[in-house]
C-alpha cells in the first residue's frame, strides 16, 4: 500500500495519520499465535512452579496474559521484540505492506530502528504501572539523530479504544521542535506542551497510525479488562543515524543496495543478543 498525495500532505501538515485496513489476518495471526505460544509456556512453567493456581488456558488472547498477571505479575517481564526474539515477530518487521507504507515517507533506503517494542498494556490498577506519557520520539533518541526525520509506525494487534488505552497526539506538534523532557521516562511536564487539543486515535486491528519523531503523543489508560497489545516500529533513511547506536539497525529495504540487505533471522537474533549484553550500561537518554 503507497499512500496517495492528500495522506502524504496530511501527514505532514498534522505529524500524524491514521490508516485503516493496511493488514490483514494472514499478516496479524503469526505474531498473535507466537506471543500466545510465549505466554503458554510461561503459564506452564509459572504452573509447575506452583506460582499461579490457574494455567487460564481458556482466557482468549486479549485476557490470558492479564488473567495470569493477577497472580505472577513476573508474567509480563521480557516479552518486547529483542528480549523474546521471536522469528515471526522478525518477519513482521519487514512485512512488505509495512515496508510499502514506510517507503511513501522514508524514501527507498528503509533502516529498521532498534526503538522498536511489543506492548502488552495491563490496566494500570492491575499494574500501578501508568500509561505511556506525553513525549516525542525524538525525545528518546540521542541528539545527534534531531535533525533527521524518523517514522513510527503504531500497529495495534488488538482492536484499540477510547476504553482500552489507544494513542493521542497532538495534531501540528511536530512542527515546534523538540520539548524538554524530563526523568523519569523521559517525558515532556505539562508546563512545556504546546496549547494544543489532544486527538485520540481508536483504531481497529489491521489499522496503523503513523507519525513524526517530533509529534508530541501519550496513551490513554487502559479502564478494561483486556490487555491493549501493539507494536511500535520505527523506519528512516539508510543514510541517518538511529538515536541508540549502542543498539543493532537492520537495512530492510534498498534499491541502492540490494545486496547489503540486513533480513536474516539468525544474524537479527545474533546482533540482538550481543547488543543487550554490551549495551547494558549505555546512556538511553539524553535527559
Ligand atoms: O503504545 C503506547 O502506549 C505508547 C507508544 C509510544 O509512545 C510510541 O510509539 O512512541
Amino acid at each position: 500500500m503507497r499512500l496517495t498525495d492528500s495522506q502524504i500532505s496530511f501527514f505532514h501538515d498534522n505529524g500524524y495519520l491514521r490508516l485503516e485496513n493496511v493488514l490483514d489476518e494472514d499478516d496479524l495471526r503469526p505474531v498473535i499465535d507466537e506471543y500466545s505460544a510465549i505466554i503458554d509456556e510461561r503459564a506452564r512453567r509459572l504452573h509447575s512452579e506452583g506460582k499461579i493456581s490457574s494455567l487460564c488456558a481458556n482466557e482468549p488472547f486479549t485476557r490470558r496474559l492479564l488473567c495470569l498477571a493477577k497472580e505472577a505479575p513476573e508474567v509480563v517481564a521480557g516479552l518486547d521484540i529483542m528480549q523474546a526474539r521471536g522469528k515471526s515477530t522478525f518477519n513482521f518487521l519487514k512485512n512488505p505492506k509495512i515496508l510499502d507504507v514506510a517507503e511513501s515517507l522514508v524514501g527507498s533506503e528503509i533502516v529498521c530502528n532498534p526503538i522498536q517494542h511489543i506492548r502488552a498494556v495491563l490496566p494500570p490498577r492491575e499494574t500501578g504501572r501508568e500509561p505511556t506519557h506525553w513525549h516525542q520520539d525524538a525525545g528518546v533518541c540521542w541528539p545527534d539523530a534531531d535533525p533527521y526525520f524518523m517514522l513510527t509506525i503504531w500497529i495495534p494487534i488488538v482492536d484499540v479504544t477510547l476504553e482500552n488505552g489507544c494513542l493521542e497526539v497532538m495534531p501540528g506538534s511536530h512542527k515546534s521542535g523538540l520539548r524538554k523532557h524530563v526523568t523519569p521516562g523521559a517525558s515532556i511536564p505539562p508546563e512545556e506542551r504546546p496549547a494544543i487539543e489532544p486527538k485520540p486515535l481508536p483504531v481497529a486491528a489491521g489499522g496503523v497510525i503513523l507519525f513524526h519523531n517530533y509529534t508530541l503523543h501519550s496513551a490513554r489508560p487502559n479502564e478494561t479488562d483486556t490487555v491493549r497489545w501493539s507494536f511500535d516500529l520505527r523506519y528512516h533513511d539508510a543514510y541517518q543515524p538511529t538515536g541508540r547506536p549502542f543498539y543493532p539497525a537492520f537495512l530492510m529495504r534498498s534499491k541502492q543496495r540490494p545486496d547489503a540487505l540486513q533480513t536474516d533471522y539468525k544474524t537479527w537474533c545474533e546482533r540482538w543478543e550481543f547488543a543487550l549484553e554490551a549495551g547494558k550500561s549505555a546512556k538511553r537518554y539524553r535527559w
